[in-house]
């Protein structure tokens, strides 16, 4: 009774203790941020889904038409035998529409921190694809981790759509490239999606969908600290708040506390000034050149580029520059 809520090591998984730690060093600063990676709980999984069915988010349309579009072109990219391994598979939209038009995969490894989606989206593939060899691994895919052993013998082809490395600094962006070009080996080749530059009316108008279920995806973080962390945080005193940054090229992402407030986290008191933002997420946006020039100071050759009628959104192939 009257004990400090508190998080406990011994209580608690190892991912679970990364998350409170990130959560109070994100709270702690000055200004506040939060990791995006934490948006993914179930239900903002499930939030993120609806996003890419939303008529201002044109990301997930534009990188699926490239794909089905140019699906014979992209195959033929990738190596016969190869395993297809995708860092941060979430749906499995897009890896079916490849592994559709490319028959010579031999196996398919979708990484991802959400068991759900990962079992669930295994079936999927396993039902529409019986011949392919299905090996789900559970990890964080920013970090090192183990292929399965299975595709030890195999050429690697990465995959990486949905423009996910426009959430990295761009010399993170470079590191995460330098990091698969260690996980996928010699001859890897590596298939990324990535958003490009444009009217900033339209990706502003797809980061503040009038349904408001982008709010609800940023609003959701909240949610997850307040169940996982012993949080006591009111969700109708924050706001969603999301502008294009012209001058670095990104989206932000921000909460803003609507008045002045104490929220406790952890045991941890945590003070808002009247409209002080949590930065929650950034999205890069790259130009063919700015994306072109990034991969080969990061262990890649750029070898194809293909882009939707707009030029909205591009699929790159990259081959691993030998070592
Ligand atoms: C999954 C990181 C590519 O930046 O567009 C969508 C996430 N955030 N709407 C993106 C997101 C708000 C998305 N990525």
């Amino acid at each position: 009774m009257g004990a400090p809520l508190r998080v406990r090591a011994d209580e608690i998984g190892e991912s679970e203790n990364d998350f409170a730690r990130d959560v109070i060093a994100g709270l702690t600063s000055r200004p506040k941020w939060l990791l995006p990676k934490y948006f993914y709980d179930a239900a903002g999984a499930r939030l993120f889904d609806d996003i890419t069915l939303l008529p201002e988010y044109y990301p997930t349309r534009a990188e699926l038409a490239i794909l089905r579009e140019h699906a014979t072109d992209i195959a033929r990219r990738i190596p016969p035998g190869a395993a297809l391994i995708e860092f941060g598979s979430g749906s499995s939209n897009k890896a079916r529409t490849l592994l559709a038009a490319a028959p010579a995969i031999a196996a398919y490894v979708p990484v991802d921190i959400s068991p759900e989606m990962l079992a669930q989206e295994a079936d999927k593939v396993r039902q529409q694809f019986p011949q392919l060899t299905v090996l789900p691994v559970e990890a964080d895919f920013t970090k090192p981790f183990d292929l399965p052993e299975a595709v030890a013998g195999m050429s690697r082809t990465g995959f990486f759509p949905g423009s996910t490395i426009g959430n990295f600094e761009p010399h993170e962006a470079s590191a995460f490239l330098r990091h698969a070009r260690q996980i996928l080996g010699r001859g890897a080749v590596l298939i990324i999606g990535v958003d490009l530059v444009k009217d900033p009316a339209v990706l502003n108008a797809a980061y503040n969908d009038l349904a408001g279920v982008t709010a609800k995806f940023n609003l959701n973080l909240l949610t997850r600290i307040n169940r996982e962390l012993g949080a006591n945080i009111d969700l109708s005193a924050f706001c969603h708040r999301a502008f294009y940054n012209s001058e670095r090229n990104r989206i932000e992402m921000h909460l803003a506390s609507k008045t002045r407030q104490k929220v406790r986290v952890a045991g941890r008191m945590i003070d808002f000034r009247a409209g002080e933002t949590i930065h929650t997420e950034n999205s890069y946006k790259y130009t063919l050149e700015s994306f072109g020039a990034l991969a080969p100071g990061s262990g890649w050759s750029p070898t194809a580029v293909w882009t939707d009628d707009n030029r909205y959104f591009s699929v790159q192939a990259l081959v691993a520059q030998d070592d």
